[in-house]
């Protein structure tokens, strides 16, 4: 079958700098079981609007395949619409963390055929196969669907991908790599929270995926989104990535987009080693956790190449890191962040204002934290409940969210708007609030884009 992947825009403020590693590997799947696949980037691209639309006039496919993050619903809602209007009989599948954590909402509220939940290699082939064989959809495992009324169905969960090492590496060469090469990501991406644009003589950077699920259930994540368990792909094999990404692309930073890099630290000793061991000169950067890291990690890492750890420490108040189930105490946070700091000169570390149970003392606790240890956050967001979070059952059960569908079509960019106020503050005194811990701990992002 031909089936055409469509990147969406995502980030419009920003040059594209983040590979879609998901699309990425549906690709290489698709491709290795024999089907024909295009992509379509229209986030590295940037197209007017008719252009866009052009494509999809003239483009050649039997099912199309798009997805993305929560945030951009009202993208994929356009998008969704305007394939449905042009090709009417080409069936639309929609995956990824939108698809998954709200797929009612979607699936009442857009002429979308099929949504994938969760992981989807298996699932894409499994459906693409049924569909060609005309077989019976309700076996396909991990999807929605409708049924001969067109009402919504939920087919039962499909099973985890549990050893990552059986995928193939991304298919990097149907994406317009040049540009996610050439746009820097994490830490050598200085303007990240302003306009993202590229310093000259920036190296070339990329991301990858080393995980995926994560073990701790904080309430604002969505850690169930990949399915419940963690896994994670072999040292040799995330090493193999690199080798062959350095020498096609001739790429000098990778970053890793894991939930957590460090959950496993013996995979992160192996993979450190392998780099030493073979002189892979690479730089890197990761996701860190207070609690998991050592003295001793952090010089195994930076001696293999590691220039980047950050944290997602959220806030300096014991009684908000319990509401949070963060599993990180303030001494933790302390100490690991002096320790990254010390050892790696800086530590990229955000917060988020707002959450359940913030009071002034509780604000006040996070400002004297950050003053005690030096450190300048990374960037201070509002809290905000994104479906399939603990954080979004806690404002449907207080009557925070009205229509669900208003509610995804409200959703700001990236937590810079308060879209529930979970506080006794007034929203005017939220805001207020943390552009006053912005401005006194000199936070690197100062900036709002818009809706
Ligand atoms: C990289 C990343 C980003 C990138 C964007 C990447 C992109 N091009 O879309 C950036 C940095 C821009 C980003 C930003 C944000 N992100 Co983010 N991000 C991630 C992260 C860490 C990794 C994603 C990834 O690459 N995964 C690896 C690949 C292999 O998986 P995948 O892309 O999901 O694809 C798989 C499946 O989803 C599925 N799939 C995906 N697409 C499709 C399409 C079809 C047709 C099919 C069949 C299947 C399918 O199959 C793929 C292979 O298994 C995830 C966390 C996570 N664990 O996934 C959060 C995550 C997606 N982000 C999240 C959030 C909240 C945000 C922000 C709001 C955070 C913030 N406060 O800034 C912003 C929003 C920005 C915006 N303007 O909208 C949430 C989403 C919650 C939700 N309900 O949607 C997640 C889940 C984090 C979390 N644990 O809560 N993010
Ligand atoms: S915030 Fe990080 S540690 Fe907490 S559940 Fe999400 S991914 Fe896991």
């Amino acid at each position: 079958m031909k089936i055409l992947l469509i990147h969406p825009v995502i980030r419009e403020w920003a040059p594209p700098n983040c590979f879609p590693s998901g699309l990425g590997y549906l690709a290489s799947v698709l491709l290795d079981a024999g089907h024909e696949v295009d992509v379509y980037d229209a986030n590295a691209l940037r197209p007017a609007p008719d252009e866009f639309e052009d494509y999809i006039k003239n483009a050649d496919y039997d099912i199309v395949g798009t997805g993305g993050i929560v945030t951009i619903y009202k993208t994929l809602k356009e998008l969704i619409a305007k394939l449905k209007t042009i090709h009417p009989d080409r069936p639309v599948i929609l995956g990824g963390s939108c698809a998954t954590s709200a797929p009612d909402v979607v699936m009442a509220n857009n002429p979308v055929d099929y949504l994938c939940i969760g992981e989807g290699e298996n699932t894409i082939l499994d459906l693409v196969d049924t569909l060609e064989g005309g077989g019976d959809m309700s076996k396909v495992d991990g999807i929605w669907r409708r049924d001969e009324s067109g009402a919504p169905v939920a087919n039962p969960p499909r099973r985890i991908i549990k050893d990552l090492d059986t995928l193939p590496f991304p298919r990097w060469e149907l994406f317009p790599m040049e540009t996610y090469v050439n746009n820097p990501i994490g830490a050598v991406n200085m303007n990240k929270w302003v306009d993202g644009g590229a310093a000259a003589g920036t190296p070339g950077s990329m991301n990858l995926v080393s995980s995926r699920g994560c073990p701790y259930k904080c309430i604002y994540c969505y850690h169930d989104f990949m399915g419940a368990g963690y896994r994670f792909r072999s040292a040799r094999n995330i090493a193999d990535e690199i080798i062959l990404l350095k020498s096609k692309y001739d790429i000098q930073y990778f970053h890793f987009t894991d939930d957590c890099f460090i959950i496993n630290k013996k995979n992160v000793y192996d993979f450190c080693d392998i780099l030493l061991q073979e002189n892979i000169d690479i730089e890197w950067g990761c996701a860190g956790r207070a609690n998991l890291m050592t003295e001793e990690m952090i010089l195994k890492m930076r001696e293999a190449g590691c220039i980047y750890i950050a944290y997602g420490i959220e806030s300096g108040s014991p009684k908000i890191l319990k509401n949070i189930r963060k599993k990180v105490s303030v001494e933790q946070a302390t100490e690991s962040i002096l320790m990254t700091k010390r050892l790696m000169g800086r530590a990229d570390c955000s917060f988020i204002a707002g959450l359940p149970g913030e009071t002034m003392e509780t604000v006040r606790e996070t400002i004297d934290f950050c003053k005690s240890i030096a450190l300048q956050p990374e960037v201070i967001f509002f809290a905000t409940p994104y479906p399939g979070t603990e954080l979004y059952d806690i404002a449907q059960k207080a009557g925070k969210i009205g229509d669900k569908e208003e509610f995804l079509l409200s959703l700001g960019e990236q937590g810079e708007q308060i879209v529930v106020n979970f506080t006794d503050f007034s929203d005017e005194e939220l805001r207020e609030i943390k552009e006053n811990m912005v401005l006194e701990l000199d936070a690197w992002n100062k900036v709002s884009h818009k809706k």
